[in-house]
């Protein structure tokens, strides 16, 4: 199985040993019989194989784990109730009071504010490398280096070998969320990343019904994940929503084809549309990280997309927005139907108004998550749209 299209199929996966059905059981049970208590101390004593309580662990979810892992090339992984739940369990298991938290902006409104706001409770100091530069803010207190592949709203690149390097160079544990990118764009633990996690809400899932989250990486690096996350907050995926996620990701890379495909598509037209000053998305040859995008990822440019009206308002974003058929206006990304919001007064709106602003992140900016539609179609839509601000 050397093919990512085919390990998204298999890997994790395989015929029922009781039943022989093909699609993987969701074992909908939250204790799992031990048979006698020397067994059960083994169990818990980490002595024996053997599942105890869906909070620590489940056959459903660890099929999904061994397929995430498979899938970015790591030794483990770890599932989590939310991408939040993921990012939180990181930070708490595998940072302490007085360490540093380094990254590299724009990210998810919600994973600063995380930061931000729980993070800097518990003594952990959160640094913002965006405008300074990575080599500028790592100091002896960084532990930690947070970037989005393609980061949220702007799809700005980040190197990442460069950030790996640079992190190990001095010690330092890096982070890479790879909600948008997904594995079939990019695998950042081939690029020494040390873990990637994704809200695996988006794409991973692909259909606007399950939301849930995942880290991998080495063993030694998801144990303590896994111990804290799942052990002492509890925030473990339900069988019932891994058993979506491993029906996902089985077409997760004729997903993301389409998706790429209606994002080009979308890009072009937008960037030649009189009512729009910029477009942001990493194929088009004017988006400044373009030739790293080209290196960097394979198969594809992504299916999100965000443009900045001439008319660079709120009022006038709402006006666009507002008229949209075929988009619905609503917050997530990566489900086969295409969505769009105002990042600014939405999943933004946490961070403040001056990070907000060296992002990009302005009154006029739109966010689109390009569905599976033809993209004739999206077009259109986006079209009859424009008209109310030209
Ligand atoms: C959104 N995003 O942008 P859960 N990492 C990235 C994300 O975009 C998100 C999360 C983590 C949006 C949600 C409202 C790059 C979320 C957090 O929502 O906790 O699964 O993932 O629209």
């Amino acid at each position: 199985m050397t093919h990512l299209r085919t390990r998204a199929v298999h890997a994790g996966q395989h015929p029922d040993a009781a039943s022989g059905a093909i699609a993987t059981p969701i074992t909908q049970t939250t204790a799992f019989g031990y048979g006698t208590l020397e067994r059960g101390a083994a169990i818990f004593a980490g002595e024996a194989p053997g599942y105890r309580y869906s909070r620590f662990g489940n056959p459903t979810v660890a099929a999904l784990e061994s397929k995430m892992a498979n899938l970015e090339g790591a030794q483990a992984a770890v599932a989590f109730a939310s991408g939040t739940a993921a990012t939180s369990s990181v930070l708490l298991g595998l940072l302490s009071p007085g360490d540093e938290i380094v990254f590299l902006g724009p990210l998810y409104g919600g994973t600063e504010g995380l930061f931000r706001q729980m993070g800097e409770r518990f003594g952990i100091r959160v640094v913002d490398a965006t405008q300074l530069g990575l080599a500028t803010c790592l100091t002896p207190a960084t532990r930690m280096v947070w970037v989005e592949t393609l980061t949220n709203p702007s799809l700005r690149v980040h190197d990442l070998t460069e950030v790996a390097a640079l992190a190990k160079a001095h010690g330092v544990l890096t982070v890479a969320d790879n909600t948008f990118c997904t594995p079939w764009l990019v695998r950042p633990l081939e690029h020494g990343i040390d873990l990637v996690m994704h809200s695996m809400t988006k794409y991973l899932g692909g259909h606007g019904d399950a939301t849930g989250g995942i880290v991998a990486g080495s063993a030694a690096l998801i144990a303590p994940v896994r111990k804290t996350g799942l052990g002492h907050v509890g925030g473990n995926l339900s069988p019932q929503e891994a058993f979506l996620f491993l029906r996902g990701i089985k077409t997760l890379p004729l997903r993301m084809a389409a998706h790429c495909e209606g994002a080009a598509a979308v890009a072009h037209f937008l960037a030649q549309h009189p009512a729009v000053q910029v477009v942001h998305y990493p194929g088009l040859a004017s988006h400044p990280q373009h030739a790293l995008a080209q290196r960097l990822l394979q198969g594809g440019f992504g299916g999100m997309v965000a443009f900045e009206l001439v008319r660079n308002e709120r009022a006038a974003a709402a006006a666009v927005l507002n008229r949209l058929q075929l988009f619905t206006q609503a917050v997530s990304l990566g489900d086969v139907d295409s969505l769009a919001c105002h990042p600014a007064s939405t999943t933004h709106s946490v961070v403040s108004a001056a990070v907000r602003a060296y992002n990009g992140i302005t009154e006029g900016l739109i966010r689109l998550s390009v569905g599976i539609e033809h993209p004739d179609d999206l077009i259109a839509d986006l079209g009859q749209a424009l008209t109310q601000v030209v």
